[in-house]
């Protein structure tokens, strides 16, 4: 059987967890930290979570994990069929990952873990996030998905990347990221009543 591999806490995590719910496939949760560990790095090379372990051996990396899921198992498809939706939903992740959520993540441990922020790192992090927040709204939809009428991983994606940023920006900036994107504010609401991410949010809670 399929086992994940890292900590409830991890929006990654939750995001890999949503998505093998989503997709119906019975696995199992190993409680496991990030670690520099020797032995973890053969399974997470940079020795973050999540890892899946598969018969064939781990695999890191969110979305190396959910496109090797959607291989194993393409019903229900996460990503749609057409070649070109498929890339647009693509598309949207990465500037979802790249610009929203690795720039957040600049001002990670000044914001929760007591570390510090200079304020030249802070006014670019606003800037860069402001800017990146932006890029995404110019290509969501809302439709009622972030793509339109298909649920896909990019819901996924957006749902747990603008969790963290927002907490992060909140807590730095005091700003709400999805002030000037409305549309996307009520998708995270409807999206917090989904199955597989109320089912990830109580196991955090528990
Ligand atoms: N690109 C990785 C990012 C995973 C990631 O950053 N995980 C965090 C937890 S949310 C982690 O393991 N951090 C520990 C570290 O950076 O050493 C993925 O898509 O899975």
């Amino acid at each position: 059987m399929l086992k994940l591999h890292g900590i409830l806490g991890s929006n990654y995590y939750g995001l890999t967890k949503a998505a093998l719910l989503e997709k119906g496939l019975e696995f199992e949760e190993v409680n496991s930290p990030p670690s520099q560990e020797s032995d973890y790095l053969q399974k997470s090379p940079m020795g973050k979570v999540p890892a899946l372990e598969t018969e064939d051996g781990f695999i890191s990396e969110s979305y190396a994990i959910i496109d090797y899921l959607e291989r194993v198992q393409p019903e229900p498809a996460l990503l749609p069929h057409d070649a070109f939706k498929r890339a647009k939903s693509l598309e949207l992740s990465r500037h979802l990952e790249l610009d929203v959520e690795l720039v957040a993540r600049r001002c990670l441990f000044a914001a929760f873990y007591g570390g510090k922020a200079s304020d030249e790192t802070r006014k670019r992090t606003q800037k860069d996030l402001v800017k990146g927040v932006k890029a995404v709204g110019i290509l969501t939809k809302c439709e009622p998905f972030i793509m339109g009428s298909e649920f896909t991983l990019t819901d996924l994606t957006a749902y747990y990347t603008f969790g963290l940023a927002g907490d992060i920006a909140k807590k730095m900036f005091d700003i709400d990221i999805l002030d000037e994107q409305p549309e996307i504010k009520d998708l995270m609401s409807m999206l917090a009543n989904r199955e597989s991410i109320k089912r990830v949010a109580a196991d955090q809670a528990n």
